[in-house]
């Protein structure tokens, strides 16, 4: 208990598409570029998910490996060296339990553009908890960028006990009732 779950994404859809192969959707949830500090590395290909040029507005959906209650989410805006402006300036972020349905969770303006750098760490961003298996970012402007884009998302739920810690307690409670048994 205590610390967050980091969130298994299984799929990344969008109606903007990508720059290219070497800027796919999948590049911002698989981890690449990410290192143990929570550095995201400022190269090129196979790092970030770029737009296709032309297209810096339209929607994202990240579909969870099933349902959770999202605490936070940390977000690495688009960092690619000297092309930082693809990054996601104005978005609203939405929940949905059944992928059709969706609901605002919290709109974000002026998000912080990237350093640019190979050390940048992004953004924390805290959510009122809320429970959904699909999220998707409504995107609605760049840095100035003829795409947008992200380094990576990170979906964080709130923990729970995990189901061997709950067994142990069990099992602690039932030796309690033993002894206290053996004494009367
Ligand atoms: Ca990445």
């Amino acid at each position: 208990m205590g610390l967050a779950d980091l969130i298994t994404v299984t799929n990344v859809t969008s109606t903007m598409g990508e720059f290219s192969t070497n800027y796919q959707l999948q590049f911002m949830v698989d981890g690449s570029g990410l290192n143990g500090s929570g550095e995201h590395a400022n190269g090129g290909a196979g790092l970030h998910w770029a737009s296709q040029s032309g297209t810096s507005s339209g929607s994202v959906t990240f579909t969870l490996d099933e349902t959770h209650v999202i605490d936070f989410i940390d977000i690495w805006n688009y960092n690619e060296v000297s092309f930082s402006n693809w990054g996601t300036r104005n978005f609203d972020i939405l929940g949905s339990t059944d992928g059709t349905t969706f609901f605002n969770v919290v709109s974000l303006t002026n998000f912080t553009q990237a350093s640019g750098a190979a050390n940048y760490t992004g953004e924390h961003v805290d959510v009122t908890n809320f429970t959904a298996s699909h999220v998707r970012f409504n995107i609605h402007s760049s840095w100035g960028g003829s795409g947008s884009g992200f380094s990576e998302v990170q979906f964080n739920s709130v923990a729970i006990p995990e189901p061997t810690s709950l067994a142990l307690l069990a099992v602690g409670l039932g030796f309690v009732g033993f002894w206290r048994r053996r004494k009367t």
